[in-house]
């Protein structure tokens, strides 16, 4: 696959199947608020088999420490891709983005979890009432280091003038470690793009030539931008690091849910869940088991 960051529109990634990624924990709610929230590494392992069951491909992962708090503690984070390895074939993603409170050299330290793939954000963006650092050098510094250590970058995008510093990333550094570009557009987030179908349409048409994508929707914009990606050739994110209420007033009791109505939702649009074997051939993951 030929990495092409022109400004031409972006072909909507033509798939018969859909890709869907758990997000299952993320950094920002608290397990006493929220207890169906998976903390330890037994909760996280046992959610990650009924998302595989439900229909993921891909989970993306935060961990947290003995008090539920988030951390990026190496040694964990090494257990926790070994263990989600060891009990599923999901491609298993950690998190770069962390907490806000995370230091940029312990998020770089992630890497040497040895994961298949990581986040990269791609820009500093407002994150509500806190600001989530991303500054061109660190965006760069990680780059590089997914390149020499192998791992597969998915491109977050939490605003369009983060597709710009993508293309910027790309024309300065060269193609990902596996050769293909997958971005993730972030949407809804107070401060970042709107989660609705006119932005996600704008910010799909200015992606790099011959990238796939998916889209998750923050809060109650979660079915709004599922629809929209799956109407505009998309992969889906789901889980509760993006939405912990399923329908007004009814909490998510678990992820696997989240991810059973995006794959029933993926079959309506004619293009099932993809397996994690078919999602690696796509995004040029290597299977490490
Ligand atoms: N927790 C947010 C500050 C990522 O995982 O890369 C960052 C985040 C993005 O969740
Ligand atoms: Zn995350």
């Amino acid at each position: 696959m030929t990495v092409e960051s022109s400004n031409r529109p972006a072909v909507p990634s033509a798939s018969s199947a859909t890709m869907i990624t758990v997000a299952p924990t993320g950094a920002e709610l608290e397990k006493s608020a929220v207890p169906a929230l998976p903390v330890t590494l037994e909760e996280l392992v046992i959610t990650a088999k009924e998302c595989r069951e439900a229909g993921a491909a891909m989970i993306h992962v935060h961990i947290r420490d003995g008090n539920a708090r988030p951390t990026l503690d190496l040694g964990r984070l090494t257990e926790t891709v070994q263990a989600l390895r060891e009990a599923t074939d999901l491609i298993v993603q950690l998190s770069t983005g962390g907490a806000v409170t995370d230091s940029y050299e312990r998020r770089l330290a992630v890497l040497d979890a040895a994961p298949d793939g990581c986040s990269l954000t791609c820009g500093t963006v407002n994150f509500g009432d806190d600001v989530f650092m991303n500054p061109w050098p660190f965006m760069c510094e990680l780059y590089a280091r997914t390149q020499e250590l192998g791992v597969v970058p998915e491109f977050e995008l939490f605003d369009l003038g983060h597709v710009a510093a993508l293309h910027r990333l790309l024309d300065k550094y060269g193609a990902p470690f596996g050769g293909h570009v997958h971005c993730d557009l972030v949407m809804g987030v107070p401060g970042g793009m709107a989660g609705d179908a006119a932005t996600l349409v704008q910010a799909v048409a200015a992606l790099p030539q011959g990238s796939t994508w998916s889209a998750t929707g923050v809060g109650r914009t979660a079915v709004p931008v599922m629809f929209a990606a799956l109407a505009a050739g998309g992969q889906l994110r789901v889980g509760m690091e993006d939405t912990i209420t399923f329908s007004r007033g009814r909490p998510v009791a678990r992820n696997a849910e989240l991810v059973e109505r995006a794959a029933t939702l993926a079959s309506l649009a004619q293009r099932p869940a993809m397996t994690p074997e078919a999602a690696r051939v796509m995004l040029g993951v290597p299977d490490r088991h």
